[in-house]
């Protein structure tokens, strides 16, 4: 049977439009591929970077309800190979035209496209002086899949990277069979710059011939000897149904209602995060927007070939455009429901990622408990998490993005970076200095995977600050005569510049964000804070490339006033952008944040020095931070959950109820008596022993009385 590409897109599923957040369904993806190709403006060349749905205004959002109708705007971002040059188009759906057209003016090149990967690789390997360099350490570039050649952003270190040319560095690995780990065997010292719009290589590095490391370190399941025996299952049903509703992008679980889109760049992104609060009667407005602004991982090594790593995973790469599959059983557990993620690659072709995103609900252990110790009495409440989440593999890394909402009024996002390390080669007996060995003559340098949040904020309506706390002692004396005590210093940040802050652990340093108008039970603002999980900075000294093009790693928290076209921390284009741009620009302006409608940018970072537990696959790292409710709510939020049931164990017989192992063999199990049973028999004792003291010291005085009478 032949593949009909025509049917399978005519009989994909399409849905209606019902929301201005919802991504661009695949018919529109057609319509406005159409729309633009037969516009005047549209020339042969000219090639799709992304297509998507134009996010509606705030002002707009405001006034918009639910089945009203509102015209629908696609954003088309384009290069053109001939000119040189990058194109924003707006189309209206609605209208059926092309409204907008312009050449973009931002600095740097707009993100590579998966298509273009495969041209360097073409390119790199029709090129003499890459077959010379290679034949230099005995390798032949014509054997079919021995060399492969990664596509790294090009960076910008001198003005060879000149965003006029749109480039790209091939980074040289070696296949020794198949299925091959390739960073076992990088090849040091050679890099490739590629113009992808004039087709050619343009410069060769070769620092000299390093061997290529041969150890053979594969993880695959067919080079692993002596897999262990499969785990007994866990299984994990909903025989009752799911405990959220979807109604489009439209989300709710328990108390919490959100909408979803899904774009190229940035993959999942929440918008509109509501919470129905039945302490005021109200649904309570908390994120307007909510997403991974920009990733950056730098690679801090000296070499020509790690040195000029510099990952901008979000504007280099796009997230959402290397998005998994995901797979039931083996990325998501439970309940499932996924999401369709339908994108335009390079040509105008529709591509389609099934099940791009997870939802669906895990068991998190106890939410809150408490033993009464003078009854005994329990009670207890299970914490359940609604979980949205996505996957994408860029290179040689895996990031796996959850969303986590709690029933305590607390939203998490979970970071797990997986993946194999990028890695380099050393001449034999020498060891790295800025990385670890994993094999002889084999490196994975230092690096950091830092990531922004961008959170637009919109506690109980747009107004809002951010006040920081720092945790304060007060000297011995008068305020605090045992010289035990501390107190939380609250300051109110009033300036863009003021905000940018870093953690101090010194001060158990926290930012929280308020509504200055939206005041709780005790009369104080309602407000979200920011908990850390890891916290790193960066190392790159000032006159780094890289600080210049990533100056948003310099401070963990920014703040600053909504703006609609300020949305990526490190710029509109970090790809070979010299920089500065971005967060660092913007904040230069100094505008007023305190009872402003503000956004917050929240970096945080997996500081990775390798370890040989992460070779030849790292298992997963967990970084993220919690917006956790501080004041927001009047009470603890989760103090209606219902009670949890005990239940017996079904697993192991006797494993829940007895104390001791199961299938022990002892013959004589001794009667057990609990703490209350033992404490109710020790007090009767010691009532009964005082009564019996009392009835003696009264027989006593009643036998005096009668002889004194
Ligand atoms: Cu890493």
């Amino acid at each position: 049977m032949s593949l009909d590409i025509a049917t399978i897109a005519r009989t994909y599923p399409k849905h209606n439009v019902a929301h201005p957040f919802d991504p661009l369904a695949y018919d529109e993806l057609e319509t406005t591929v159409r729309i633009v190709q037969g516009s005047t403006h549209f020339r042969n060349g000219m090639r799709f970077v992304m297509l998507q749905a134009k996010e509606p205004t705030k002002a707009f959002m405001a006034t918009f309800r639910s089945g009203q109708s509102f015209e629908r705007l696609a954003d088309v971002l384009l290069i053109d190979t001939t000119a040189n040059r990058s194109i924003d188009a707006v189309v209206s759906l609605s209208k059926g035209e092309v409204v907008s057209w312009s050449i973009a003016q931002d600095k740097g090149q707009p993100m590579l496209i998966p298509d273009e990967f495969v041209e360097m690789t073409i390119i790199c390997m029709q090129d003499e002086r890459v077959a010379r360099a290679l034949e230099k350490r005995g390798l032949d570039i014509a054997e079919r899949g021995l060399v492969c050649i990664d596509p790294l952003s090009a960076g910008y270190f001198t003005e060879a990277e000149d965003p006029s040319r749109r480039l790209v560095r091939g980074m040289f690995l070696l296949r020794k069979e198949s299925n091959d780990n390739i960073y076992a065997h990088p090849i040091e010292g050679l890099t490739a710059l590629v113009d992808l719009n004039a087709q050619r290589v343009v410069d060769i590095t070769d620092t000299g011939v390093v061997p290529v490391p041969q150890t053979m370190r594969n993880y695959e399941r067919q080079y692993v000897k002596n897999l262990r025996e499969p785990l007994k299952p866990i299984v994990i049903t909903q025989p009752e149904g799911v405990n959220y509703t979807v109604d489009g992008w439209s989300v709710r679980w328990q108390r919490w209602s959100f909408h979803m889109s899904f774009n190229a760049r940035e993959g999942l992104v929440l918008h509109d995060i509501s919470y129905d609060d039945p302490f005021t009667g109200r649904v309570r407005p908390i994120c307007y927007r909510a997403s991974i602004s920009e990733m950056t991982v730098p690679y801090c090594d000296s070499t020509s070939t790690n040195g000029m790593k510099n990952a901008f995973d979000v504007g280099e790469y796009g997230l959402g455009v290397l998005a998994n599959s995901l797979t039931l059983g083996c990325d998501c557990l439970g309940e499932i429901r996924y999401f369709d993620f339908d994108f335009v690659n390079a040509f105008g072709e529709i591509e389609s990622v099934p099940n791009a995103i997870c939802m669906h609900e895990e068991d998190d252990s106890i939410m809150w408990k408490h033993t009464d110790l003078r009854t005994e009495k329990v009670e207890n409440r299970r914490s359940t998490k609604f979980v949205v989440s996505f996957i994408s593999t860029v290179g040689n890394y895996e990031y796996a993005f959850y969303w986590n909402f709690r029933l305590d009024g607390s939203i998490e996002l979970e970071v797990k970076a997986n993946g194999i390390m990028q890695t380099g080669a050393v001449q034999p007996g020498e060891k790295a200095r800025h990385g670890t060995m994993m094999e002889e003559g084999l490196y994975a340098p230092n690096h950091q995977h830092f990531f922004c949040a961008r959170l637009d904020v919109q506690l109980d309506g747009d107004k809002n600050r951010v006040v920081e706390v720092n945790s304060v002692a007060d000297p011995t004396g008068p305020t605090n005569p045992l010289g035990n005590a501390f107190y939380a210093k609250t300051t109110i940040f009033e300036t863009e510049q003021e905000a940018k802050r870093c953690h101090d652990y010194r001060s158990a340093r926290t930012w929280v964000v308020q509504n200055p108008n939206s005041l709780n039970r005790m009369g104080t603002p309602v407000g979200y804070r920011i908990e850390p999980m890891e916290i790193g900075q960066p190392y790159f000294n000032e006159d780094s490339a890289i600080a210049k093009r990533a100056g948003y790693l310099n401070h963990h928290l920014w703040v600053t006033p909504f703006n609609e076209t300020e949305l990526f921390a490190a710029g509109r284009f970090p790809n070979q952008n010299p920089g500065p741009d971005g967060l660092p620009v913007w904040t230069e302006q100094n505008r007023a944040i305190n009872n402003e409608d503000i956004v917050l940018w929240y970096v945080f970072c997996h500081h990775h020095v390798a370890r040989l537990e992460d070779w030849p696959i790292m298992p997963s790292a967990k970084l993220g931070f919690k917006l956790k409710p501080t004041n927001f709510f009047d009470f603890n939020p989760a103090l209606d959950l219902p009670p949890a049931f005990a239940k017996t164990c079904g697993a192991t017989k006797g494993h829940c109820e007895s104390g001791h192992a199961p299938g022990g063999t002892r013959e004589f199990v001794p009667q057990r008596l609990t703490r209350l049973m033992r404490r109710t028999m020790r007090r009767e004792k010691l009532v009964a022993e005082a009564e019996g003291l009392l009835e003696e010291k009264r027989a006593k005085r009643m036998s005096g009385s009668k002889s004194k009478a």
